[in-house]
């Protein structure tokens, strides 16, 4: 399946029902007064964040949505029913621009949060609703509301903790499949990986008790990604979210500190869509992968290179094996602070006209006082 990471819906949410004008006629009732209902609301249109999707393929296929209309109010002082709602379910980590890919909208951050996209109209009143000791018999009803109609871009960022960068062929998904229980393609050919994955590592606290985070592995990087080699830097943006960078290099290859460099050089060319610190700023350390492919000597030499070169904290471990993993990751669930991802994620209004809820009327008597 492709992985598809950006796309535009345009949603459109149900008119609201026309009101009713009519009048009450029985032949032991003369003139039994009005009593036409008002019209039903028009549906809305949500989206509601799903920890269980991870790709927004569906709307791509269907970028259309539609909510009910209200059904018209009817005599008898009959009120119409409301039109069905409709309820698009988005991977967490959603966002909702505006069509022109300009803004930032909303952020879906957690499960079961929701962004209401278009309010449906309201109903129109029917004459009922105008009765008043001084107007006995009114023929006014109020015209619905027509549904707002909006356009959507939406863009996937997913949401880990720990973000795996490298070259192609440096054992990423080896690495994300020897610490979780994600189990991505791997295959000895640069971009075996085209989208990005998620797994969920559990590694003990000090304390022993076990604490859980989200590694994301993403398609490598090679020299001139920023100018679309490879697969370019499209894929970063998954990591613009990672509260640390994993850098993954392969020790066995030829200079594995220049295949580190060349990473950090594509990363420092990548420039954000919402702007921000580059990724750069961001706290990384360094794994030498396929340690088991080199001797003792020369992975302590190796390593010892690294500190010196990089400053950053570097682990030698190997995906095959499963040495030094187990270590990596303790130290990796140490390091991440205990943060709320969902803090004041609640649910969102992005429709224009605010609430559909039904008229309210506040009689103004301060000029009688
Ligand atoms: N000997 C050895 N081989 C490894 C190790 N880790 C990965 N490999 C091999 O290296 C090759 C590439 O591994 P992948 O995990 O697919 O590499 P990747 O970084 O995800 O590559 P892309 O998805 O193409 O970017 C595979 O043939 C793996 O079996 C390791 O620790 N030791
Ligand atoms: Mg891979």
């Amino acid at each position: 399946m492709r992985f598809f990471d950006e796309t535009k819906i345009w949603v459109a949410a149900g008119n609201g029902g026309s009101g009713c004008v009519s009048f009450r006629r029985a032949a032991n009732l003369p003139r039994g007064g009005p009593d036409g209902g008002n019209g039903g609301n028009g549906g809305d249109v949500w989206g509601v964040g799903d920890a269980a999707l991870s790709t927004l393929a569906d709307f791509r296929h269907r970028p259309h949505w539609k909510a009910g209309r209200g059904a018209h109010g009817s005599s008898a002082g009959k009120r119409g029913r409301d039109g069905a709602a409709v309820t698009l379910t988005l991977p967490l980590g959603t966002e909702i621009w505006d069509e022109t890919g300009a803004h930032c909208l909303a952020d879906l951050l957690r499960h079961g949060q929701r962004a209401r996209l278009a309010a449906g109209g309201r109903g129109g009143r029917g004459n009922l609703s105008y009765k008043s000791s001084v107007r006995r018999a009114p023929r006014d009803s109020s015209p619905p509301q027509e549904g707002e109609r909006r356009c959507y871009l939406l863009r996937l960022r997913l949401i880990g903790d720990v973000g795996l960068v490298g070259q192609p062929n440096a054992g990423k998904s080896s690495l994300l499949a020897r610490m979780s229980a994600a189990r991505p393609r791997v295959a000895a050919y640069p971009f075996t990986t085209t989208r990005p994955h998620l797994g969920v590592v559990e590694a003990p606290l000090a304390d022993g008790t076990p604490r859980h985070f989200v590694m994301a592995d993403v398609p490598g990087l090679l020299e001139g990604a920023s100018g679309g080699v490879g697969l370019g830097l499209q894929f970063l943006r998954h990591l613009d979210r990672c509260r640390l960078l994993l850098h993954v290099v392969d020790a066995s290859g030829e200079d594995p500190l220049a295949d580190f460099a060349v990473v950090r050089g594509e990363l420092g060319l990548w420039r954000g869509d919402r702007g921000g610190e580059s990724l750069l700023e961001r706290s990384a350390w360094l794994a030498l992968n396929k340690c088991d492919l080199l001797g003792e000597g020369r992975v302590a030499e190796l390593a010892g290179e690294a500190r010196r070169v990089t400053g950053l904290p570097v682990f030698c471990v190997s995906a095959k094996t499963g040495e030094g993993c187990d270590g990596l990751g303790v130290a990796l669930a140490a390091d991440l602070p205990e943060e709320e991802l969902d803090a004041g994620a609640g649910d969102i209004d992005l429709s224009l006209s605010g609430n559909s809820d039904a008229f309210t009327v506040t009689p103004d008597n301060s000029q009688w006082d």
